[in-house]
């Protein structure tokens, strides 16, 4: 394979924070002495009552547990806001870019501190408090951020759950987390198009088995109809309009919890990976500063949406620890057209871009359109994340976003690392298109084969971490056992992030994407268990089996095959009744793109399903599917292919 390299250039590395000598040194400094490296860091918060001990983490069989900063006691909302109010009491914080291009709206830091203080103040009169969780189901707007950091000011435990999500997905996760209220707003908008925020609350907490939620507070954001229970539902600004905005902050300790987000695992039960307060607000801090080389004065854009970890570290709390400026968008890159981005980079004179490789794709798919009537000068640099990008979106983002003057930082990290993990640093670091580079400062990332033994050199295997860092996930909410179970059990003394890779002569890692039963589409993680489960709900479902097969934007889309309860014959009306049952029973993101009626499925003698099978004939490598022999019925694999949609 060919790869090209772009070495950093001397006009970036002169304006850059870090030159590769500093990366190197710093680098080796974290991983020799991380304790001292840590403590030196630390410094960057604000801390109450300074911490006693740097780290105590343990990943031995049964009694994984890891701590980070004990004794030390801090309030992740005063890091975020109040520290900045001496020097930048009248600087933007937010940028807020509606979803048409003529709605826009600048927030202070103060302002952002007298939000954060109402609503904290109003969450505190409902009778919420330290360790109370609290689900929000928000569109991406200004009082989504207000809300995470008012449960952070009291020291309750916010769950976000992607706005994308539908009723039961909703209750679900409440039940899970047994969230004592739920935060969303009437209506939210995206490409045009109306969500139903409100009504899919409703419908969420009608379920019978959601039974904690006290109150439903509703922001009103596009004044829509809405059903209203006077007992449950409270207005936002009716809540907050006598409180006063100030509010006096919990004084946490290190490693109580900060959030709970869902993520999706290889089971059908969806993981509540817990992050705690000082470990999480550091990595998150840190990395958003030296990986986007944040600098005073910079405008920064974070595209994600909250309801992902690239939102909570990305747009909450990494940028407002730093003091940053920062846009926070509620539309999508191809609304009204595709110039969207470059238009916005424009308009809020943006310097540092981060992205996905799906938006990025969606782009390029549109010509020109993306970049013919913008100028985007005003960006220094690109990111990238959620999954693998290809070379060629890369050198697209590369020369038609960034003109050919911005390094692009390919960011690899998940819901349970909490931060970035393997990446290009701006000044530092040459660039090969598709590569995620290098470890960032204390992590320590190791090859591994099936057998766990460590690769070294030029190799590929399963990506495992050797130690803990700050950022790491602390557990799965409720279920530690789980959480050893996942990422502690395959290899002996390593986290496991079920991801393969591969390293080059220089070092540098290639993530190939995941090794388990997850999905990766459009960047969003979803479990070939969690979809399997809301299709066999459908009452002419018997059995389901879902694999991923690769998809020109979106990555990796969705392939279902199906057998019928008895005497259930196949329709196009039946099917489109299929896929809309999985849009509003999970998400839409969830629906299947080809669903194959299969009479059997390819199973082994003890009734597992051979899914290396299925993979490789919704790929099209019908010669390729290696040793059918101990399959139970080999026959059913000859029906399947003649009936591949693909
Ligand atoms: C941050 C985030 C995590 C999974 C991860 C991997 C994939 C993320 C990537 C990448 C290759 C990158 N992934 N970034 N793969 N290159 N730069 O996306 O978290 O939603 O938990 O997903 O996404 O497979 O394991 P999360």
């Amino acid at each position: 394979m060919s790869e090209s390299v772009f070495p950093v250039s001397p006009s970036v590395a002169e304006k850059s924070l870090l030159t590769n000598e500093q990366y190197q040194s710093l680098y080796q400094e974290s991983i020799d002495n991380p304790e001292q490296f840590w403590a030196e860091q630390a410094k960057r918060l604000n801390w109450f009552t300074p911490f006693d001990k740097i780290k105590n983490t343990s990943y031995q069989p049964n009694q994984v547990s890891i701590n980070w900063f004990e004794g030390g006691e801090l309030n992740a909302s005063v890091n975020c806001i109040d520290r900045h109010l001496p020097q930048k009491a009248n600087q933007t914080a937010l940028i807020w870019e509606g979803d048409e291009p003529t709605q826009d709206q600048k927030v202070t830091y103060q302002q952002l501190h007298d939000e954060v203080a109402k609503l904290a103040n109003g969450l505190r009169k409902l009778g919420v408090g330290k360790g109370d969780t609290v689900a929000i189901y928000m569109p991406m707007i200004c009082e989504a951020v207000y809300i995470m950091l008012a449960c952070a000011r009291i020291g309750a435990v916010h769950s976000v759950i992607f706005g994308g999500f539908s009723p039961n997905a909703i209750a679900d996760r409440i039940v899970n987390c047994n969230a004592k209220l739920i935060v969303t707003a009437d209506e939210g908008k995206r490409g045009g198009r109306s969500i139903p925020l409100k009504q899919n609350v409703d419908e969420a907490l009608a379920r019978k088995d959601v039974t904690t939620i006290e109150h439903c507070l509703v922001f009103k954001h596009l004044s829509s109809q809405i059903n209203w229970d006077d007992k449950l539902d409270i207005w936002a600004h009716e809540l907050t309009h006598d409180m006063p905005a100030v509010c006096e902050p919990e004084v946490m300790k290190s490693e109580d919890p900060l959030f709970i987000l869902y993520t999706s695992g290889s089971t059908g039960q969806p993981k509540g990976l817990l992050h705690t307060t000082a470990g999480y607000l550091l990595y998150s801090a840190l990395t958003h500063k030296y990986v986007f080389d944040y600098q005073e004065g910079d405008i920064y854009w974070c595209g994600a949406d909250v309801g992902w970890i690239t939102g909570h570290s990305y747009i909450v709390y990494g940028p407002l620890a730093n003091g940053a400026t920062q846009v926070i968008f509620e539309g999508i890159p191809t609304y009204p057209t595709a110039s969207r981005i470059g238009d916005v980079v424009d308009k809020h004179q943006v310097n540092i871009l981060y992205t996905a490789p799906t938006a990025i794709r969606a782009l390029m798919a549109k010509g020109d359109e993306a970049y013919a009537t913008n100028k985007r000068t005003s960006l220094r640099i690109l990111g990238s994340v959620g999954e693998p990008i290809n070379p060629e979106a890369w050198e697209w983002y590369y020369k038609n976003i960034g003109n050919s003057q911005c390094p692009i930082v390919d960011t690899w990290w998940q819901t349970e690392t909490g931060g970035i993990m393997i990446t290009p640093l701006p000044g530092a670091t040459d660039l090969k298109p598709g590569s995620a580079t290098r470890p960032f400062f204390g992590i320590k990332p190791a090859l591994v084969n099936s057998d766990g033994r460590i690769l070294e050199g030029e190799a590929s295997g399963n990506l495992a971490i050797l130690d803990s860092w700050p950022g790491q996930a602390r557990t799965i909410y409720g279920d530690h056992e789980r959480f050893e179970q996942t990422y502690f059990s395959t290899y002996k003394n390593m986290y496991f992030t079920g991801d393969g890779a591969r390293r080059d002569k220089d070092g540098y890692y290639w993530i190939t994407g995941r090794v388990d039963d997850v999905l990766n589409v459009s960047g969003h993680r979803l479990g070939t268990a969690e979809i399997e489960s809301s299709l066999v709900a459908h009452t002419s479902i018997a059995e389901a089996a879902v694999v991923g097969y690769p998809h020109d934007i979106k990555g990796q889309a969705i392939y279902a095959y199906i057998t019928p309860v008895e005497g259930v014959e196949m329709t196009d009306e039946l099917i489109k009744q299929i896929r809309d049952w999985v849009k509003t029973d999970l998400s839409p993101i969830a629906c299947p793109d080809k669903i194959q009626w299969a009479l059997g499925l390819p199973k082994t003698r003890s009734g597992k399903i051979m899914r290396r099978i299925l993979r490789k004939i919704a790929t099209n490598e019908h010669d390729q599917l290696g040793d059918t022999s101990t399959l139970a019925d080999p026959s059913v694999v000859d029906d399947l292919i003649k009936n591949c949609k693909n």
